[in-house]
């Protein structure tokens, strides 16, 4: 049976349009750290939705909107972060981390990896596989260029660990002391606010914003640097500020794979339907 090229056209839009609506996925995981900051709105015993992390700091800190590292969320291969917290000019006095990336499952990233708050740490603790790191920073600010870098499990890479929270580490990675670190990609993140007070993240909600503290919602981030069958179910994203107020973490659930493929289907149909419209 041969399909004409309008036949062609109308089942690869008819596919894109179903994987788009199921595409988009909140990953966010319960960070493991018990309690909540306290402020207005944060319920001591603990955060609200997908894994507890909205209206969530970790316990002992600020609890407010503009602390608060909300959700991951992950469309086909592009992965974004929603919070409170504003990534690009920080919260003073403390700036971003860098996003760290497990994907072979041997990563520590629960609370009690790195008992102690001494400045630096390795990898060989957290073996953590890639980190996407923020450059052009000055002070609390950061410019929303990114370098990814892939990451030895060892102690060849070295990482600044939090201020105050030592089950938020670690921060960022300490470039200068880390010769296993390999530059593989780089990329910019824009933030987009949202001054309601709940808003819709991929068919989760998020509240507490407002026209002083919205929602930041940063760019896609695009996952393409790792190799293929890396994303997948299992592999998880982790994230926090210079003082560890509070550590937002994102794990691809089961039913992940068919996620990424869906997002490289995803793909294969706007070729395809580019050639259709050259023919
Ligand atoms: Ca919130
Ligand atoms: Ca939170
Ligand atoms: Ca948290």
């Amino acid at each position: 049976m041969k399909y004409s090229s309008i036949t062609k056209l109308t089942l690869a839009v008819a596919l894109l349009g179903a994987v788009s609506q199921a595409g988009a996925v909140n990953i966010t995981i319960n960070d493991l750290q018990g309690g909540n900051g306290t402020g207005v709105g944060f319920n001591p015993a603990g955060g609200v939705g997908q894994g507890g992390e909205d209206q969530e700091t970790e316990v002992g800190t600020v609890g407010s909107q503009s602390w608060d590292f909300e959700a991951f969320t992950l469309n086909g291969s592009n992965l974004k972060v929603y919070g409170g917290y504003n990534i690009l000019t920080g919260n003073n006095p403390y700036g971003v981390g860098d996003i760290f990336i497990d994907v072979n499952g041997d990563a520590n990233w629960k609370p009690g990896a790195d008992n102690s708050i001494k400045g630096k740490t390795d990898n060989g603790v957290f073996k953590y596989d890639y980190v996407i790191h923020f450059t052009g920073r000055v002070g609390t600010t950061v410019t929303g260029d990114y370098d990814v870098y892939s990451l030895a499990s060892d102690k060849s890479v070295s990482l600044f660990e939090t201020k105050y929270k030592a089950g938020s580490n670690p921060w960022i990675l300490d470039l200068d002391g880390s010769q296993g670190a390999k530059k593989i990609s780089s990329g910019n993140l824009t933030l987009t606010a949202d001054t309601n007070w709940r808003i819709d993240a991929d068919g989760t909600t998020l509240t507490g914003g407002s026209v002083k503290a919205p929602h930041y919602i940063s760019s896609d981030i695009p996952l393409d640097f790792l190799a293929p069958g890396e994303l997948k179910s299992g592999t998880l994203f982790k994230l926090t500020q210079e003082c560890g107020n509070d550590s937002l973490v994102g794990r691809v659930a089961d039913g992940g794979t068919t996620l990424a493929l869906m997002g490289a289907a995803m793909s294969g149909m706007a070729f395809f339907v580019r050639r259709n419209r050259k023919a």
